[in-house]
C-alpha cells in the first residue's frame, strides 16, 4: 500500500497520520484473538500497571505469536514506512499497549526519541511509530494526544521519569510542553477499531488515564532504518530488538489463517 503525495505531504506538516479503518473487523478479530493468547502467558514481556497489576505493555508480539510475527510485515504499514523512512528498516519494537476500563494509567509526554536515545543509543529520530486500534477510541477511555507539528522542534529538553510508568520513559517536562502547545494545537486520535497511525520519532504525545468503562488497546510496531540502529544493549532486547534483518512486506491478506 502506498500513501499518496497528499497523505505524505501531511505526515511532513502535522508530524503524524491517522487513516480510519485501514485493518478490516475480522482482521481486528483475528489480532485480538492473538492479544487475548499472549496475554494469558508468563511472560517477563507483559509488563503489567504499577497498582492494579493488570498487563499494560506486551511487548516482543512478533516472536511470540504467529498473527504478530504477519502483523510486523504487514504491508500496510511496511510500505508506507519505507515511503517516508527508505527501503531497509528493521524491528525494532512490537507491542500492544492497553489502558483497562476504570484502571488504566497515563503515559507522561514524551517523544519516542528520547528513550531510543539515552536508552539504546539511536543516533537520529528516523524511527516510525505505527498503530493499529483494537478497540473503538474515543474521548474517554485514553487516546493519545498528540501536539500537531512539534517534530519541526527536534529533541526537546527531557526528564528520566522512573515513577509514574511501569517502565522508565524520558518525558517532556511541563515548560517546554507550554512553549510547544503555544505553536502547535492538540489533536487526540481517536477512531473505530482498526484505525491506524503513523508517526515519527521526535512528535510529542501522551496519553491521559481510561476513566471510562471501555477499554483500550493498541498496538504498536517501530521500524528504524537500519542505518540508524541501536548501539547500546543496556535495555532487555522486548524493548528493542537487535535483529537488524531488513523488513520484508508480506502479502495484503496475510494475517489470514494465522493462529
Ligand atoms: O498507548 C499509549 O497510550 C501511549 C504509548 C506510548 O506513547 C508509547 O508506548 O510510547
Amino acid at each position: 500500500m502506498q500513501l499518496t503525495p497528499e497523505q505524505l505531504l501531511q505526515f511532513q506538516s502535522d508530524g503524524f497520520l491517522i487513516l480510519p479503518n485501514l485493518f478490516s473487523p475480522v482482521e481486528v478479530a483475528l489480532l485480538r484473538a492473538g492479544m487475548d493468547r499472549v496475554f494469558r502467558q508468563d511472560d517477563p514481556a507483559n509488563i503489567r500497571e504499577k497498582h492494579s497489576q493488570v498487563v499494560r505493555t506486551a511487548m516482543a508480539l512478533h516472536q511470540r505469536d504467529e498473527v504478530f510475527a504477519r502483523l510486523a510485515r504487514h504491508p500496510r504499514f511496511v510500505e508506507p514506512a519505507q515511503q517516508i523512512a527508505g527501503p531497509d528498516l528493521y524491528i525494532q519494537q512490537v507491542k500492544i499497549n492497553v489502558k483497562e476500563a476504570f484502571t488504566g494509567e497515563v503515559w507522561q509526554w514524551h517523544q519516542d526519541f528520547a528513550t531510543h536515545h539515552h536508552d539504546d543509543g539511536v543516533p537520529e529520530p528516523l524511527a516510525l511509530n505505527l498503530h493499529v486500534f483494537l478497540d473503538d477510541v474515543n474521548e474517554f477511555n485514553g487516546p493519545l494526544y498528540f501536539v500537531r507539528g512539534s517534530h519541526r522542534f527536534g529533541p526537546a529538553a527531557t526528564r528520566h521519569d522512573t515513577t509514574t510508568t511501569s517502565y522508565p520513559l524520558w518525558v517532556v517536562p511541563p515548560d517546554v510542553l507550554k512553549k510547544m502547545t503555544a505553536r502547535g494545537e492538540l489533536v487526540s486520535a481517536k477512531g473505530s477499531a482498526g484505525t491506524a497511525l503513523i508517526f515519527g520519532d521526535v512528535l510529542v504525545h501522551g496519553s491521559p488515564p481510561n476513566l471510562s468503562p471501555w477499554p483500550r488497546a493498541i498496538f504498536s510496531l517501530i521500524l528504524n532504518p537500519v542505518k540508524n540502529h541501536s548501539t547500546s544493549e543496556k535495555r532487555p532486547q522486548h524493548f528493542h530488538h537487535r535483529d537488524l534483518t531488513p523488513v520484508v512486506a508480506l502479502a495484503d491478506n496475510c494475517l489470514s489463517g494465522a493462529r
